[in-house]
């Protein structure tokens, strides 16, 4: 090319330059003409390789959850029950976003971002039957939606999105690929930047693929799952631009992942999930909650507050501590939304609020137990919510997390005072990512001498389908003693029947939750698989939470039909590891 042919890469608003006097290129001339081709090779060199993860999409409640790298998981809702889901990059911004293919009514509702929202776009869908493929089949950066029809065993490839309300385009090309019956999926199995299809032939065990869109025969087979396993591609393992298969098996909710696309065991598996909910794989970008400064543990992942408890011994004294509670007293979940009792200013369960370094630290005056205090000052904003609300005469508990420094401070019994500073009966500070106790017989916010956050149940973490922590509780009478990790007892009774603070208990794995609607289910079972905790003198079987306006109150109360008798007491003492510590052993 000419030394000023490349005007169509010009930048726009760049001066157009005087034509060179002579036609030879100068040195300068030359070095912008490597520039250009480098240029161009990025315009049409696949785009920038991105780690792709894993998602599962309960199709009955129409809940999306997103894990990132880190195994942190992102949840919202998108579309209704019975949904097929997807995902893609349907805007071209190197995010993949859902998409869902609703049978009722023949529409793929795509949607732009990984928040709960409506469709930016929605079109009418093939025919009835027809498996939505989601993919970049020409390799332009932009994920459309194409068609695998089952019966002809064809592939219907469709390099651009319906129009908004409209149909679906028409095909680009098509051709026959497989079996009727295989199970289709989309990748780009040879790293060209562009998405081709695959197969899942379940009566063979066999995962067959081609790398351009033509009829032939496969361009790699190999043996890779089980027959009922739901498979996908992605770029995970080695991060090279190469898409390679994982499944996810719900007959063990356990993803298994490829690292090549040849015959092997898996190279890396995880357990997640529930049988009938559905994997989605994709690059999803920064998923909220899971950024910088918002990430903070609640405690390492070797405390004792987020170990499972379903697999250690019943304690001996169970059924003595469960009859104390009350074998037929039911479970209450003290949370919810809006406020008890009606008119009142009183959020239902125990609020916190979220603070960044910006947030000033106060002066903190103990009013009751200064001795066994973490001094202040704490950011506490002026603000702040009060258990019970403002005017509240009970607990009045005020928890604040400072997402910066991973710093937990709660107090008990706490009042605001005009000059910003706050009056608290008692307080502590917690790091949030150190597993020290507080000292052995130290009161804290909570009568056990335990952190009253960790032990919460918070709706982020029930809408990302997993409760991963033991979940506080109160019991109305308690022993005069503690047990690991409690720090401190609150009472004069010595009936070594009654429950010491501190004793963790679980649902018996026996209790069938399979029934109950998803908010209720993910506690239910978080109580069988990491327990609850006995950490206050109160009502029987009350477990805590935040108050939160997406609760719904009605279907908390499913837990109503858990009783004391559902419940066993656990012998927690083989995971501790020091007295002192709340790390567990191992
Ligand atoms: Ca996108
Ligand atoms: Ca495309
Ligand atoms: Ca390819
Ligand atoms: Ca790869």
């Amino acid at each position: 090319m000419g030394p000023d042919d490349d005007r169509g890469l010009r930048a726009e608003g760049e001066q157009l330059k005087p034509p060179h006097s002579n036609s030879r290129s100068s040195p300068r001339m030359w070095i912008r003409r490597v520039l250009i081709v480098l240029m161009t090779m990025f315009l049409v060199a696949p785009p920038a390789v991105a780690e792709d993860t894993v998602g599962l999409v309960d199709p009955a409640a129409g809940l999306w959850q997103l894990r990132d790298g880190n195994g942190k998981i992102t949840g919202f809702f998108y579309g209704n029950p019975g949904d097929f889901p997807m995902m893609g990059d349907w805007d071209c911004d190197g995010v993949d976003t859902p998409g869902l293919y609703r049978q009722s009514d023949g529409f793929v509702y795509l949607r732009n971002s990984n928040t709960q929202g409506a469709a930016n776009i929605r079109f009418f869908f093939g025919n009835p039957g027809d498996i939505p493929l989601a993919g970049d089949f020409d390799g332009d950066g932009c994920d459309t939606v194409s068609i695998y029809r089952a019966p002809e065993a064809r592939i219907y490839v469709i390099n651009a999105l319906g129009a908004n309300d409209g149909g679906l385009g028409s095909a680009d090309l098509s051709y026959v690929f497989g079996n009727p019956g295989d199970k289709p999926f989309v990748g780009d199995f040879d790293a060209n930047g562009e998405d081709t299809v695959g197969l899942h032939r379940e009566s063979t065990g066999f995962v067959y693929f081609r790398n351009s869109h033509t009829q032939g025969n496969a361009n790699a087979q190999f043996f890779f799952g089980d027959p009922g396993d739901r498979l996908m591609a992605g770029d995970w393992g080695v991060i090279d631009g190469t898409d390679t298969p994982a499944v996810f098996r719900p007959s063990n909710t356990t993803f298994y992942f490829r690292h090549t696309n040849s015959q092997g065991n898996a190279d890396s598996q995880f357990g997640w999930g529930s049988p009938e909910w559905l994997p989605v794989a994709g690059s999803f970008g920064a998923l909220p909650g899971t950024g910088p400064g918002s990430g903070c543990p609640v405690f390492p992942a070797n405390s004792i507050w987020n170990a499972r408890v379903d697999a250690l011994p019943v304690h001996t004294r169970s059924a003595q501590y469960v009859a104390r509670i009350g074998a037929t007293a039911n479970v209450h979940a003290d949370l919810g939304s809006g406020v008890w009792p009606p008119g009142s200013t009183s959020p239902i369960g125990i609020p916190y609020v979220t603070v960044g370094a910006t947030q000033p630290d106060v002066p903190i005056h103990f009013t009751s137990w200064p001795g066994e205090s973490d001094p202040g000052p704490y950011p506490v904003p002026a603000n702040a919510p009060i258990e019970g609300g403002p005017a509240s005469s009970g607990d009045r508990h005020v928890i604040v997390v400072d997402r910066d420094d991973c710093v937990l401070y709660e107090m008990f019994y706490a009042f605001p005072n005009g000059d910003g500073s706050w009056n608290a009966a008692n307080g502590a500070r917690y790091d949030l990512r150190s597993n020290s106790l507080r000292p052995a017989g130290w009161t804290s916010a909570d009568a056990a001498g335990l952190p009253i956050y960790a032990g919460l149940v918070r709706y982020d973490e029930v809408v990302s389908g997993t409760i991963r922590h033991a979940i506080r509780f109160t019991a109305p009478e308690t022993q005069s003693a503690y047990v690991w990790p409690a720090r401190h007892e609150a009472s004069s009774n010595t009936d070594p029947t009654y429950p010491p603070m501190g004793q963790r208990f679980r649902l018996k794995a026996s209790f069938d939750t399979s029934g109950m609607s998803w908010q209720s289910k993910v506690i239910a079972d978080a109580m069988k698989t990491y327990g609850i905790i006995l950490a206050d003198n109160g009502s029987p079987w009350y477990i805590s939470g935040a108050p939160d306006e997406r609760w719904d109150n009605d279907v908390l109360h499913e837990l109503d039909v858990i009783e004391g008798s559902n419940f066993e007491a656990v012998d927690v003492s083989s995971l501790m590891a020091d007295p002192n510590s709340g790390r567990v052993a191992g």
